[in-house]
């Protein structure tokens, strides 16, 4: 395995402003996520999530190098992609209560969650649904003539399905505005990538394509950025699509029952090591950029804002009975 301690100092070009945004939103998808699993705990919201912990840096990064008019397409994991994009955090905590005032009524939850106004196409419970969703996206956007690009994200085990292959063969003929990110944590459910995939060279099957394909270090949200910056130019600028892996590490179980029997514990504190997070922290720190008190002020801003949306989807209303076949068109 590469070298993940540390992150690169050719980097310090943005500034200040962005860093510590960009640091203020992977704490915000953290202790959202942290949220859901504490409500879940308590009875308080039902059904599956699958929570993003460990990744953060690659949603963030990657959204870093959009536009707020460029789109995105998400997964059954998606409140990081979905946070990322701006999306409002209480309302989010509204759906995942069930509340009537929730992103889908409430009737949606977590794998449903799509936000027109911040450009999220949405997440996906089909793995791999939203690769060709994603193409379609672009394909509009070339027909209309806009500059926008689409930034679609799935995981490792998506590459398996056919859409997969259909949807990036058809933005590739295309030269289609979009690109392809996977996400690998290593895991599909209990499967390994080692065993899930013919081969564990996922940027390499850009050439069977004919695109470019770029693998970054998925726990360094700088890295990622100038990846998927890279990947997003030539996307809005006529050269079509990119495949990018960011390589990362789903820190919890798959999804709310999980007791990790298909992978150690010296593995999971290993990875736990990388965390994205304080690897940031770390760098933003030698850099000058800020310091432990500042890490303390944005964390205890995001719990106060987490807390608050708590509170406010404990008010919303439930959604009316009467109204249950609303928006069930089969
Ligand atoms: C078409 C389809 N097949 C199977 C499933 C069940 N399933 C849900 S998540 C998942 C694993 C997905 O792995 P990956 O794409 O790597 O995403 P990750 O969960 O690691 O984020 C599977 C098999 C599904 N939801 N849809
Ligand atoms: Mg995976």
């Amino acid at each position: 395995m590469s070298n993940m301690t540390s992150l690169s100092a050719t980097r310090a070009t943005l500034p200040r402003e962005r860093l510590v945004h960009m640091y203020r939103q992977m704490r915000r998808i953290r202790h959202f996520e942290e949220a859901v699993d504490r409500l879940f705990q308590q009875g308080l919201i039902w059904g599956t999530f699958h929570l993003y912990i460990g990744q953060e840096a690659s949603a963030v990064g990657a959204v870093e190098a959009l536009r707020p008019d460029d789109y995105i397409t998400s997964t059954h994991r998606g409140h990081g992609h979905c946070i990322a994009k701006g999306a409002s955090i209480p309302l989010m905590m509204a759906e995942l209560r069930g509340k009537e005032t929730g992103y889908c009524r409430g009737r949606g939850g977590s794998m449903h969650i799509a936000d027109l106004d911040t450009g999220n196409l949405g997440a996906n419970g089909i793995v791999g649904g939203g690769v060709p969703i994603a193409a379609g996206a672009a394909l509009a956007i070339k027909k209309k003539g806009t500059d926008q690009v689409v930034m679609c994200f799935f995981g490792d085990g998506a590459m398996q399905q056919g859409a997969f292959h259909e949807a990036v063969n058809f933005a590739s003929v295309f030269k289609l505005p979009v690109v392809f990110l996977c996400e690998n944590n290593q895991y599909a459910m209990s499967m390994p990538v080692e065993k899930g995939l013919g081969s564990n060279d996922i940027a390499a099957r850009a050439a069977s394509y004919g695109i470019p394909g770029v693998s970054a270090d998925g726990n360094d949200v700088l890295a990622v950025y100038e990846a998927a910056k890279e990947a997003v130019e030539r996307a809005r600028n006529g050269g079509g699509p990119t495949l990018l892996e960011t390589r990362t590490y789903r820190l919890r179980g798959h999804s709310k029952s999980d007791a990790n029997r298909y992978r150690t514990r010296e593995e999971i504190e290993e990875w736990r090591r990388r965390c994205p997070i304080e690897r940031f922290e770390r760098w933003l720190e030698a850099q000058g950029v800020m310091a432990a008190a500042d890490f303390e002020a944005v964390k205890a801003e995001v719990l106060r804002e987490i807390e608050d949306a708590i509170a406010f989807a404990e008010g919303q209303p439930d959604p009316d009975p009467a109204q249950l076949a609303d928006g069930v068109y089969a």
